[in-house]
């Protein structure tokens, strides 16, 4: 893999690796980092993914977009890579190294969580190319900043600051620069400490809160929670509490 480099462990690292193009995502990305999702899903117990240099990512790449044929794209797209996120069951967390702009803040809306340093600045600056975004940044921004901000980022392509995205519920914590992966592994680490069947779950339920109507969210949450209230680590966990001691989990 020449776009992404990918670091294994309990917590793997999938590093966006085109430095001087800011991480532009050109079709090699998106199927190296299919690949590397694919490696890591039975290995990890969760995932950071995060931009090599000074850019989490500046989106698409321009060059190659522009040279692409409305066949190629409707037929190549970036469809693998958000197919393969959106069938990835543990958590995700995108560190923003530096700007994440286009489809580089919809890969890291596509993440579970989203963690900035400082220096981060976001946005969807598309309409400056006369284009618009087309992979989640006029839905996923909009179910999660509201649609007058959705709508003035979208409109003017401005980027915006990591404290305001923090302001929005655009992120969920910005840490000074050098902090960030320390911070988006103890996030990581936070939740790997859990029972993995009950993260894997928790996570499919409050994804289809986006993905559904309400009462079709409740329905699978519901369904997911009978399923962990007798799995091996609810069991395990509800004992536990009771018997005032840690819990072990199984899963
Ligand atoms: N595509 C290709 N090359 C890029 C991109 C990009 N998106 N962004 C930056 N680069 C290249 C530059 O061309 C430059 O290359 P070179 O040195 O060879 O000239 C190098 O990276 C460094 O960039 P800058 O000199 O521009 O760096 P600055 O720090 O001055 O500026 C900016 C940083 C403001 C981020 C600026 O680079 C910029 O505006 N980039 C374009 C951002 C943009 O418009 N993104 C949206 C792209 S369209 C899109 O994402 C649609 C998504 C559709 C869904 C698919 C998702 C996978």
């Amino acid at each position: 893999m020449r776009t992404v480099i990918v670091e294994k462990g309990d917590v793997g690292i999938i590093r966006l690796n085109r430095p001087e193009k800011l991480n532009a995502i050109n079709m090699e990305m998106v199927y190296d980092l299919v690949e590397a999702l694919n490696e890591l899903k039975s290995q990890v117990r969760a995932v950071i993914i995060t931009g090599n240099g000074k850019a989490f990512s500046a989106g698409a790449d321009v060059k190659e977009m522009l040279d692409m044929s409305i066949e190629q794209v409707t037929r190549e797209g970036h469809m693998p890579l958000w197919d393969a996120l959106r069938g990835f069951r543990k958590p995700v967390i995108a560190a923003l190294n530096g700007v994440a702009a286009g489809g580089g803040l919809e890969l890291a809306m596509a993440c579970d969580m989203i963690v900035a340093g400082e220096s981060a600045r976001l946005g969807q600056p598309e309409i400056n190319l006369g284009i618009i975004p087309g992979a989640g940044g006029t839905q996923r921004l909009t179910r999660t900043v509201g649609k007058y901000r959705a709508m003035e980022m979208v409109l003017t392509g401005r980027l915006i600051t990591a404290w305001d995205a923090y302001r929005m519920g655009l992120v969920t914590k910005v840490v000074p620069d050098e902090a960030l992966i320390p911070e988006a592994m103890r996030l990581a680490r936070e939740i790997t400490g859990k029972s993995g069947f009950a993260v894997e779950l928790g996570k499919e339920a409050v994804n289809r809160a986006l993905d559904t109507l309400l009462q079709q969210g409740l329905d699978l949450e519901r369904r997911n929670f009978y399923v962990t209230l007798v799995s091996q680590d609810g069991r395990e966990g509800m004992k536990a509490f009771l018997e005032k001691r840690k819990p072990e989990w199984k899963t």
